[in-house]
């Protein structure tokens, strides 16, 4: 069906070209009513089928038999996905259901369908379906969709998903081709997801209850959906350096759960590392996507250096580098130019200043055509502590070309925030900053929280957005179960007064909660509005009560997030170490030609700030795409003009009878009664 509807569409783009470049002879519209814009539709067949991504079979998501299935679309048109949940009602989520979100989509006007469940729809509950339908008014490039309910995505539930021009390709290359990154468990997420509801508070514990248990690192990574869990092969060649990754007891398994045996081709004959085949003097652009759970990854391709030329869909600066830095939800496109010698050469995705003892590494093979096909690269292989991490310096180097800065040189089918003629960012209206923490609940839950609040749950078994466009003041009466978010008259009062305070109010004026709560943080904003957002990262590793100096212990670790916000590309102006001071930082803010993006990294001891229009009426997610911290509550939501949001669409999936997004407490006992064994199957 896809095919058909892009062919026709590529004879009307042909047919249009011919049209417009016979300058001579007039052209006169037909008579009839202008074509609207075509539909790709796509049918996703859900289903649960035997995967071995990199070696190790387990249960995998399938989209119509397919693992990580892509998909495209043409801007302009009508993107139409029914999506038909045929998972066994015993397959364990930590939710009622499946749901889509189109990761890095804005969604203007389709608010309806940005797929986070419970917040814009109720999940898709097995043996229904439902159909996404709405205009891809988005910039032409790289993307992809993935489960949002619940944790369906670390199963298998996503693929790229790549926006065409509807016209000529702006950028120049030979051939593309995507590098779809990912992490690989062998547990169900599902199993990895329960003990982190557990009590992390000893005190709190008890034999039913059993303790919080982390995730730990990944078994693989994978590139384009397989990996090699292990990589024992990579013993057979001379370079005794990499032993240690054969030795899966130096990764750390949390009690209880298997130490698996290494797999190798000798093994496991249908193993399989990724060749990425080039043919010498061609240049490739390749849509690269982090896709993974927890990895942030170094990706370099050996003797090769590469040229980014676009992040998150939006072009930028071209910057030409050895490794490329790609956190979760991010993507860059590159451009790739075969240049070397006729031969092999690594391929290699190792993880950002790994910490972990035994975090894996992914390793592929860039080939030329005409190279031993039977050979491995000969250069040793590349190990993560030998892999520079990017600076702020190199980070920052991404910005917008001058082009798209200056309405007279905008490109054609640029998509800029509503009321912009140009990429330029706007001046700010607004500025709310986000301390990031780690605190511990008085029920002895492990939560991540921004500003003291952890966000989970949802205040009724109905989508938020409908409940807030039907009446917007809700959420600032309900103020026992929700926290309302509002500007601080004088943030750099607050800031200079005390580097910890948290100039996020309720709506009856009283401060943020002192203490850690779990509810919901909701800033309610105006159509128009251009906010600011400053990131602080603070001390993660919270051993008891709140955040504030001289409060609890063990406050020193500190962890990189991986943010993400969604109905929006936003301009990231600034990251930095510390604590953001408004005095001085602000001065630091790149006003002129910031990225601009739908993911930004607040890295260690450091705070990041971004600046987006409130273009856009819903509910939108602000979120950290470590899957694990998102369920842990590192979340929360800007609800613009929800009155002006349109009536939802007569088919949105029914709400089930319970919601059950990150119910606890997870015990044995529990899963054993909803689930059976499969809840903890491995
Ligand atoms: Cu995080």
């Amino acid at each position: 069906m896809e095919n058909i509807q892009r062919l026709a569409w590529t004879f009307l783009i042909i047919v249009m070209q011919c049209i417009t470049r016979s300058a001579a002879a007039p052209f006169v519209a037909p008579a009839q009513a202008p074509l609207g814009p075509a539909t790709t539709h796509y049918d996703f067949d859900v289903t649960v089928g035997k995967g071995a991504p990199d070696c190790f079979e387990k249960d995998v998501i399938l989209v119509n038999g397919e693992y990580h299935k892509q998909i495209e679309v043409v801007q302009g048109n009508i993107l139409e996905v029914t999506v038909y949940n045929n998972l066994p009602s015993t397959w364990p989520l930590v939710s009622e259901g499946i749901s889509i979100h189109w990761h890095g989509f804005s969604m203007n006007g389709a608010e309806w369908y940005d797929g986070v469940g419970y917040l814009a729809q109720c999940p898709i509950q097995a043996g229904t379906n439902f159909t996404y339908r709405f205009q891809v008014n988005e910039q032409p490039g790289t993307y992809f969709w993935h489960g949002h309910a619940g944790n369906e995505k670390v199963d298998g539930f996503v693929g790229p998903l790549i926006v065409r021009p509807a016209g000529p390709e702006a950028l120049t290359y030979d051939e593309e081709m995507v590098l779809f990154l990912s992490d690989n468990y062998h547990t169900s997420a599902t199993a990895l997801t329960f003990p982190l509801n557990r009590p992390f508070d000893a005190k709190k514990q008890t034999n039913e209850t059993g303790g919080w248990d982390w995730v730990a690192v990944p078994q693989s990574i994978t590139l384009n959906s397989h990996g090699f869990y292990g990589d024992c092969d990579l013993l057979a060649g001379t370079n005794t350096a990499i032993a240690p990754k054969c030795n899966v007891t130096t990764q750390w398994v949390p009690p209880g759960r298997s130490k698996f045996l290494p797999y190798s081709a000798v093994t496991n004959p249908g193993c399989k590392r990724e060749n990425v085949t080039v043919e010498a003097g061609k240049t490739y652009r390749i849509r690269m996507i982090n896709a993974g759970s927890l990895a942030y990854l170094s990706v370099c391709f050996a003797d090769h250096n590469v040229t980014i030329v676009a992040a998150d869909a939006y072009p930028t600066n071209p910057l030409t580098v050895p490794c490329v830095d790609i956190n979760l939800g991010q993507r860059y496109d590159v451009l790739l130019k075969a240049d070397r010698p006729v031969g092999n050469y690594w391929l290699s995705a190792v993880v950002v200043n790994a910490t972990r003892t035994g975090s894996p590494a992914g390793y592929g093979v860039l080939r030329y055509a005409g190279a031993n096909a039977s050979m491995l690269p000969t250069d040793p292989i590349p190990q993560p502590e030998s892999v520079a991490p990017w600076t702020f310096g190199t980070v920052s180097k991404i910005t917008l070309p001058k082009e798209y800065l200056d309405p007279k040189t905008l490109p054609k089918g640029t998509i800029l925030p509503f009321g912009q003629a140009s990429l330029a960012p706007p001046n700010a209206t607004k500025t709310l900053l986000v301390n990031l923490t780690q605190p511990l609940l008085p029920n002895g839950q492990l939560r991540w929280a921004l500003n003291n609040v952890a966000t989970f749950g949802t205040p009724t078994c109905a989508p938020t957005l409908d409940l807030l466009r039907r009446d917007p003041g809700l959420m600032a009466r309900d103020a026992n179960d929700t926290r309302l978010g509002k500007i601080p008259q004088d943030l750099a009062a607050k800031q200079m007064g005390n580097d910890f305070e948290v100039p996020m109010y309720l709506e009856d004026g009283s401060p943020a909660p002192a203490m850690p709560v779990a509810e919901k943080d909701f800033m309610l904003l105006i159509k128009g509005d251009v906010v600011d957002v400053i990131v602080q990262n603070l001390a993660a590793n919270a051993n008891g009560g709140d955040y504030r100096p001289g409060v609890g212990a063990n406050r020193t670790a500190q962890e990189q997030h991986p943010f993400h916000m969604h109905g929006h590309h936003f301009w990231v102006l600034a990251y930095g170490l510390g604590h953001f001071d408004e005095a001085t930082n602000s001065s630091s803010f790149n006003t002129v030609n910031p990225a601009f993006r739908d993911s930004f990294t607040i890295f260690k001891n450091g705070w990041t700030a971004i600046r987006f229009k409130a273009d856009n009426p819903g509910v939108w997610i602000l979120h950290c795409h470590t899957d694990w911290h998102l369920f842990m509550g590192q979340k929360m939501y800007f609800a613009t003009s929800p009155e002006l949001a349109q009536a939802p669409p007569a088919d949105l999936p029914k709400c089930p009878a319970t919601c059950m997004y990150n119910f606890g407490p997870f015990t044995p006992s529990f899963v054993q009664t909803r689930w059976g064994n499969t809840g903890y199957s491995t």
